[in-house]
């Protein structure tokens, strides 16, 4: 038998606004991407996801060549700007339609629908109150869960709540490079802390869900063994990685990170039970691994994502990089798996996202270099005894890439925007094979 089982999820992954397009249709409302994308110098080359891939209406065709390489499941998002156009009351059932299609279309094909509740689209309405560093957000979050639950659960067993946090909260309201583009740091730690508290809140408004999350982990490292460095590395690790996983798994933010943010934030804005509701019972940790990262400490700070950590700089591990000019390391993604694994023994991972954007066109072997290396680091956790449930590339379709914008390619399949026409690059019939053998 295969190294990855019978039950191993293969997959593939995409998310709502970077290829949907069709952001007016059937009452859609705006949210924080539409308005962000407006914004000069925003997005790189002015690009917006308004038409994105167009799956919104190529949903069908998509659905039938992930059958054709032969997925087992497809992770995808539900817009919450569809279901909700206000961010509260009102649900509009349209929207609430097109996923019902979607789904059914891939249960047709025996394909897992794998669906995100927030991919990052939060209601333009709701940024307008305050967004994530307003404590209400959350409970707003928890009603629509609810409301998707409700019209979706008898055809869906498995639900992730959020798509990486960290990025919501640190990107878009410390950095400001990611929506809404707010640069407030104390504003950003209250924003992760109610994404967390609507994650808590949504699990508990979704009676009989089985509930995920999907975080983006790393492996953190000192460049060198100096003290210096080994305090940087402490510092990112806590960042990144334990300032979600520990309130998620332990009901506790992680006391060395409390300290390091002191300068920032008292933490008024954590309530008394709070924690326990954010330490909701998880069916399973999702992991998005990129890259690893090797830091130190160094000379003047400058405003970061690490809040907290602005003397930290991000340094050169001489590795070979793709073309967003992330370093490619599968051993870092081994290293995950193992520290995860013993951290916090028996919970069920699942790499909801690894993948690499090149611009080799069809015949992308740096691609399939790329994703081969990082499942042998799979095959690996699983021989070691890791509890890995399933693995999906990043991405489906090539597709809006944030603030990138259609720069970079990250898609096994090519899209032509054009004419929207889609064509199986060679890691796409690659990646059917190695499902078609159930591994490597
Ligand atoms: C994921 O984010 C997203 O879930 C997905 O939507 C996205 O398309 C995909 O990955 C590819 O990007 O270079 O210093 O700005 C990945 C999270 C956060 C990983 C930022 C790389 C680079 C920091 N990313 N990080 S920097």
């Amino acid at each position: 038998m295969s190294t990855f089982g019978p039950d191993f999820l293969w997959g593939a992954a995409t998310s709502a606004y970077q290829i949907e397009g069709a952001v007016a249709a059937d009452g859609r409302g705006p949210s924080i991407w539409d308005t962000f994308c407006a914004v000069p110098g925003a997005v790189h080359g002015g690009d917006t996801g308004a038409v994105a891939a167009d799956h919104y209406h190529r949903y069908r065709s998509d659905v039938a060549l992930m059958a054709e390489l032969g997925l087992r499941a497809y992770r995808f998002s539900i817009a919450w700007p569809r279901v909700q156009p206000d961010g509260s009351g009102r649900i509009d059932q349209r929207g609430l339609d097109f996923y019902r299609r979607l789904t059914d279309a891939l249960l047709d094909r025996g394909i897992e629908p794998r669906p995100t509740l927030y991919h990052w689209d939060l209601p333009q309405p709701l940024e307008d109150a305050g967004g994530w560093p307003h404590r209400d957000t959350a409970a707003r979050f928890a009603e629509y869960a609810a409301a998707v639950h409700q019209a979706l659960g008898d055809r869906i067993g498995h639900w992730t709540t959020l798509n990486e946090p960290w990025c919501s909260a640190f990107l878009g309201y410390a950095t400001g490079r990611h929506a809404p583009g707010r640069r407030e740091p104390a504003a950003a730690l209250r924003a992760a802390h109610h994404l967390m508290l609507g994650h808590g809140l949504a699990a508990r408004a979704m009676p009989g869900a089985r509930i995920g999350i999907t975080l983006n982990l790393t492996d953190v490292s000192p460049r060198t063994g100096a003290p210096d460095d080994r305090d940087a590395a402490r510092r990112i690790d806590g960042m990144q990685n334990r300032f979600f996983l520990d309130p998620l798994l332990r009901a506790a933010y992680p006391a060395d990170v409390l300290d390091d943010l002191a300068p920032v934030s008292d933490f008024a804005h954590v309530r008394d039970d709070d924690l326990k509701t954010i330490a909701a019972p998880l069916d399973q940790l999702g992991v998005n691994y990129y890259s690893p990262m090797l830091v130190a400490a160094a000379g003047t700070p400058e405003p970061s994502a690490y809040v907290g950590s602005e003397h930290v700089r991000v340094a050169d591990g001489g590795r070979e990089r793709t073309a967003m000019g992330w370093e490619i390391d599968d051993a870092g993604l081994l290293a995950l798996l193992l520290r995860l694994h013993a951290d916090h023994p028996g919970l069920p991972l699942c790499v909801t996202e690894n993948g690499a954007a090149f611009d080799s066109g069809l015949q992308d072997l740096d691609r399939i270099g790329y994703l081969e290396s990082h499942l042998r680091a799979c095959a690996r956790a699983i021989e070691l005894g890791v509890p890995l449930t399933g693995y999906f590339v990043w991405s489906l379709l090539d597709n809006f890439e944030w603030s990138h914008g259609y720069r970079h390619r990250f898609g096994i399949v090519h899209v032509d925007y054009p004419t929207q026409r889609r064509t199986p690059k060679d890691s796409a019939y690659w990646y059917a094979d190695v499902i078609r053998r159930g591994g490597l």
